[in-house]
């Protein structure tokens, strides 16, 4: 097991604890849901219909997978077992990512501007120096823009636990340390 991705795994798994009591369950993504469609008042009924939905499947993808006494919750040792089985969430991931990624491109013109990106990342929970060195790893535009299906392609590699040094890790890493 590569321990960038035990890292985006810990990462994600603090941030989906929304209601902070040390394990996910459903109530953790509906929350998340609603923060991150709240983040993104430009964009249309559809694409944040297609979010919350991204999220319940998430939610529903893992509880089948991981849940492995059957409590309906998923603790950290239940959920770390995402690295070792992947191909089981590719597809979960997938959708999850388009969503994202279409929730951040209101107009449509398959392009994302920082602030847009900024506002969803801010509101999934990641820190406001790594959300901008992760679009600045993206390589944006001289229009300060990046690609819908660059932003598509980051979120796939940092769920992918064979993937190292990728732009993602700009998430975990160089976080303030107080
Ligand atoms: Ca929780
Ligand atoms: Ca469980
Ligand atoms: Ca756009």
């Amino acid at each position: 097991m590569q321990t960038d991705a035990l890292e985006r795994v810990r990462l994600v798994f603090t941030l989906f604890d929304r209601n902070g009591n040390g394990h996910l369950e459903a109530e953790d993504f509906e929350i998340m849901a609603a923060d991150v469609v709240e983040a993104a008042p430009e964009s249309g009924a559809a694409a944040k219909d297609a979010m919350r939905s991204a999220f319940r499947q998430y939610w529903r993808t893992l509880v089948e997978e991981l849940d492995v006494d059957r409590d309906g919750e998923i603790t950290f040792d239940e959920y770390t077992a995402v690295v070792l089985s992947p191909e089981r969430f590719d597809a979960t991931i997938g959708a999850f990512a388009e969503a994202l990624a279409t929730l951040g491109d209101p107009d449509g013109d398959g392009l994302i501007e920082r602030h847009v990106f900024h506002a969803l990342m801010a509101a999934i929970g990641f820190e406001r120096a790594n959300i901008e060195a992760l679009f600045d790893a993206f390589g944006p535009s001289v229009a300060d823009q990046i690609t819908v299906s660059t932003w598509v392609a980051g979120i796939k590699d940092y769920y992918n636990p064979t993937k190292t040094d990728i732009a993602g890790d700009h998430l975990v890493t160089g976080a303030p340390t107080a």
